[in-house]
């Protein structure tokens, strides 16, 4: 026993799903937390492949996932390290990934398990750009009721999500988590445990920052221009924002949650349906920052309320503080009326 357990009782992320939502939920988050610190592990250790004769873990992988992106080598061990562990729990009929063309359905005993009553879809490592620079990345859950069809379980709005979070690789390796009654931070301990670090966190009702790819600015609708150049003028509550953008969802995502402000990514003229993926990256973080008391608009609409017609549908998303993204979202319908 560490000298802080014999203080303070550590609560695990297993622990607290399961005195919360029962044992069924709580072998999921149980085996997303192993996978995570795997995937924590070979991501620190990532740069020292080389030296130890393991060869490099870094770059392609050589093969294009559904989605047309470059495959990378973590991208491709974080997917099937989080397929094999959520397939060897016997609460998970089936996964639904970023990397895969279709869900995968898990077979126990010779056809599927009456008691697998979960579908979890993720992204197994967000934000692959930065994979090979050292700088954060994360892994993006959501867990849903099987009820029927696989497929039909998971093109369900994200209002009916049972649980959903992200896993940040950062300086420290945080998972942020829900289950429909407020959001949880874990932290990755020395004994490589997720532990309670957090308990009912709030996203401030407004904050200083925005996050933005402003490089794509010149073809993002108007209205959007007009509402980021409003922040940097302080028309919205008199404070000018400042810019913050890492080019990885979840980090981004992250300060967002902790200091406030708002995530931008709008329609392009290169993605005019948005480029982020509604079911494993817009879902989960709606659910998170709504249950933090923020909010999340695709443009016009409640996020979580989308409807996708596939699993890789994509979004514009704009997520963050009540205040801005309340905003953003009168302004983009005063836009569509006018239009009309
Ligand atoms: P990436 O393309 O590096 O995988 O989900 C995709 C994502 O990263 C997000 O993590 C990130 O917020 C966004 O795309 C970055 O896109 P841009 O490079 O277009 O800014």
């Amino acid at each position: 026993m560490t000298s802080q357990e014999s203080t303070t009782k550590l609560v695990t992320v297993e622990e607290y799903v399961a005195a919360r939502a029962g044992a069924g939920l709580a072998e999921v988050f149980g085996a997303i937390a192993v996978a995570a610190r795997q995937i924590e592990r070979k991501i620190r250790l990532a740069g020292l492949g080389d030296l130890y004769g393991g060869g490099s873990i870094y770059g392609a992988a050589g093969a294009v996932n559904v989605q047309g992106e470059q495959q990378q080598k973590l991208d491709v061990f974080a997917n099937d390290l989080l397929t094999q562990l959520l397939g060897e729990s016997s609460h998970v009929a089936a996964i639904v990934s970023e990397e895969d063309e279709g869900p995968v359905e898990f077979e126990h005993g010779g056809g599927r398990n009456p008691a697998a009553e979960f579908v979890v879809v993720f992204d197994p490592l967000d934000g692959s750009s930065n994979i090979d620079v050292n700088v954060n990345v994360g892994t993006i859950f959501s867990v849903v009721r099987l009820v029927g069809d696989v497929v039909a379980s998971v093109l369900k709005p994200g209002t009916e999500q049972a649980a959903a979070g992200y896993v940040l690789y950062g300086p420290s390796a945080v998972m942020v988590m829900t289950i429909g009654s407020g959001v949880a931070a874990f932290t990755l301990d020395e004994d490589e445990r997720f532990v309670l670090t957090a308990e009912g966190m709030r996203m401030p009702e407004q904050g200083p920052y925005y996050s933005a790819n402003e490089a794509n600015a010149g073809s993002w609708p108007e209205v959007y221009r007009e509402f980021v150049g409003g922040l940097v003028a302080g028309e919205l509550g008199g404070q000018e924002y400042g810019s913050r953008y890492i080019g990885s969802l979840v980090a981004d995502f992250h300060r967002t949650l902790l200091k406030g402000g708002v995530f931008l990514y709008p329609p392009t003229k290169k993605a005019p349906r948005g480029k982020l993926r509604l079911l494993y990256e817009a879902y989960p973080l709606a659910m998170v920052a709504e249950q933090a008391g923020g909010a999340a608009v695709d443009g016009e609409s409640r996020l979580l309320e989308v409807r996708a017609a596939g699993i890789h549908d994509r979004t514009p998303l704009v997520i963050g503080s009540r205040t801005e993204v309340e905003a953003l979202r009168k302004a983009v319908q005063k836009t569509a009326e006018e239009v009309e």
